[in-house]
């Protein structure tokens, strides 16, 4: 008999990931995704056959994470063997917008969970939940699973509640339960509103005369960034350890958004010529004389993180786990998706 695993946030970017590698195991997989007015299955549409309305690979449950009636529903309707928790208001920006929201379904969303596995009869549930670099905020870099946590936003906050918690049920009641600390990880599915994707659908548009302006927030701040295909293993990876534990998932390198956008205009044959600083700062087309990028304050954070370097040294050595994609492969993996759209 196969594996089953119920993946929450099947439908976002790294769920479609995890969906297909999971597929090629050999395990049934089930997603939840929420009711939406428009379609919001684009990640996984090439897996699930939208005619059926399921596969033998591939079942969606309708769900969400603030409703908690949902949640022990769909558990006891699949009986999984392993839960990933991949459900997030996911945006660091936004959740200095809507709050009480965010950690309603990050932090509240993951204590409903963790209760309903508590109680849960029929099999000891394995579980993994999507923490974040973003916990450690302030802490200096190298960040790793002893650094303090020291959060700068609301979505911080409800992940530093979720990992907590993981790991209180853990001690608390004997839960298999793991936190994935996983740093910044992007790829051609990233959502439009996360800079990376923002600035490569930018300038590729920019390039074919489509789009005039690029409009950004803080060019300065570094992120460790990966491929999220190489980081949906090490969730696997890690709910398949003798021992529950929690675990860095990152590259150790780092880059700033200006590094990733210097990056990618050479890519593309595009030259840039810099001038000015603070909210001031613009990139003229060498090629064309026009400016091509501004600054605008409504997209810098009332609070930054400012430096993450993931020290994933555990991970090496347990889980056997590193990255395959560098930093120059992911943006080149980016830049011909957008380019063949
Ligand atoms: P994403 O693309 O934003 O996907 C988030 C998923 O959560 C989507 O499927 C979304 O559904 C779903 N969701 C949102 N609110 C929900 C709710 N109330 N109930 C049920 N599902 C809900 O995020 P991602 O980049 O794949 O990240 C996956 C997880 O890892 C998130 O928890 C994120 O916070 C965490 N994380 C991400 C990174 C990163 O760099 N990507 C790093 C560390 C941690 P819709 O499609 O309907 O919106
Ligand atoms: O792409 P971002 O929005 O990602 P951020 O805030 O680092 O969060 C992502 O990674 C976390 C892991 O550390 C995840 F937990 C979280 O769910 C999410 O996936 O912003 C990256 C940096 C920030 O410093 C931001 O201030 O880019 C800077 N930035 C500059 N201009 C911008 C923009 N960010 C966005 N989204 N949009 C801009 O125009």
């Amino acid at each position: 008999m196969s594996k089953k695993a119920l993946i929450f946030g099947i439908t976002g970017q790294d769920g479609s990931y995890l969906a297909e590698f999971l597929i090629k195991k050999k395990y049934q997989v089930h997603g939840v995704k929420r009711r939406t007015s428009t379609p919001n299955t684009s990640r996984i549409d090439h897996i699930f056959d939208s005619v059926n309305f399921k596969n033998k690979y591939l079942v969606l449950h309708h769900g969400d994470l603030s409703d908690v009636g949902s949640l022990n529903r769909i558990i006891n309707d699949v009986n999984p063997d392993e839960i990933y928790n991949l459900a997030a208001q996911s945006h660091v920006k936004i959740s200095f917008q809507i709050p009480e929201y965010t950690s309603d379904v990050n932090a509240l969303g993951t204590l409903r969970l963790l209760e309903i596995i508590r109680h849960y009869k029929k099999k000891k549930i394995k579980f993994y939940q999507a923490s974040s670099s973003e916990m450690f905020g302030k802490s200096k870099p190298p960040q790793n699973e002893k650094t303090l946590f020291q959060p700068r936003s609301v979505y911080a906050i409800s992940k530093v509640f979720a990992y907590h918690s993981v790991i209180h049920y853990r001690d608390a009641y004997g839960l298999y339960a793991c936190n994935g600390i996983l740093f910044n990880h992007e790829s051609p599915r990233r959502g439009v509103n996360f800079v990376t994707k923002k600035i490569v659908q930018g300038l590729v548009r920019i390039k074919q005369g489509k789009q005039k302006m690029l409009i950004l927030g803080n060019l300065y701040s570094r992120r460790d960034w990966g491929h999220a295909n190489d980081y949906v293993e090490s969730m696997w990876k890690i709910l398949q350890q003798k021992k529950a534990n929690d675990f860095v998932i990152a590259t150790k390198t780092s880059n700033s958004v200006k590094d990733f956008i210097n990056i990618c205009a050479k890519k593309l044959n595009i030259k840039l010529i810099w001038k000015n600083k603070g909210l001031k700062e613009i990139a003229i087309n060498k090629l064309t004389n026009k400016t091509i990028i501004k600054v605008d304050q409504k997209y810098f954070r009332e609070t930054e993180v400012d430096n993450l370097i993931g020290d994933f040294s555990k991970a090496r050595r347990l889980l056997k786990w590193k990255p395959k994609f560098s930093f120059d492969k992911l943006i080149d993996d980016m830049i011909n998706n957008e380019l063949n759209d």
